[in-house]
This record gives structure tokens, sequence and C-alpha cells, in this order.
């Protein structure tokens, strides 16, 4: 069984999060340390520790996530000009909280990271 993260706590509104949506499936805050002008964070609402864990049962919270996604780029004003849609695994993936996250990033130019 995995271990719980704060992010479950966030999701129980059991500590502050700036919630800016949240349905049976996901939940989605700002980023506490945001790294563009927007930054926030997608998350199923059942744990998944890291996207190797992901399952067929999943599909649903994960495909919920990218819809999320859309309509809150289109709120923020960054969808027109883009954004940088990213989940870390791991030590080498530069995951820190082990329930999976989609960051949301946008509001200024990102650069290149790949290619
Ligand atoms: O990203 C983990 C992200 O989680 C990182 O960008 C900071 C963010 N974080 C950590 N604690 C909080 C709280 N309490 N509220 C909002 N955001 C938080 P990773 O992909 O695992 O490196």
């Amino acid at each position: 069984m995995a271990e719980e993260t704060l992010f479950s706590k966030i999701i129980r509104r059991e500590i502050p999060a700036d919630i800016l949506y949240q349905d049976e499936l996901v939940t989605a805050f700002r980023d506490i340390a945001p790294q563009a002008p927007t930054h926030i964070l997608i998350i199923p609402n059942h744990l998944i520790p890291t996207t190797n864990d992901v399952k067929a049962s999943d599909e649903l919270a994960l495909g919920r996530m990218m819809t999320v996604a859309a309509k809150l780029a289109a709120e923020e004003g960054i969808a027109e000009d883009g954004y940088r849609l990213i989940m870390n695994c791991n030590k080498y993936g530069g995951q820190e909280v082990y329930h999976i996250h989609l960051h949301l990033v946008g509001g200024k130019p990102l650069g290149r990271m790949i290619g």
C-alpha cells in the first residue's frame, strides 16, 4: 500500500491550497513554488505514486487531468501563446512528491527542453 503524501491532505482540504478546480476524479491547485506566472498542479483524487504505477483503471482520471489542463489554460489566458504540461517520474525525472501530478506551466516563453 503506497504512502499518502501531502497532496491527499490538499484534496481533502485538511491543509490549505489555492484550489482552482475539483470534481469527483481530479483536483487542481496552484504550485506553492511557481516556476512561471501560471504554475498549476493537476492531480488524480486517488493515489497513484508515479507514472510507473498507472493502470487501465486510471484512464478516466488521467483523461480528465488533460481536459482540466485545457480548461485552466484557457481560463488563465495562456492557451493561445502556449504552455507546457509536465509529469516527472522518480529520481532522474526530478519527482519530489509521490502522488502523480501534471504541471501546467505558462505565461512566459519557456525555452526548449527537448529537441
Ligand atoms: O513537483 C512537486 C511540486 O509540488 C513542486 O513544484 C512544488 C509543489 N508543492 C509541494 N508542496 C506543495 C503544496 N503544499 N502546495 C502546492 N504545491 C506544492 P515534482 O514534479 O514532484 O518535482
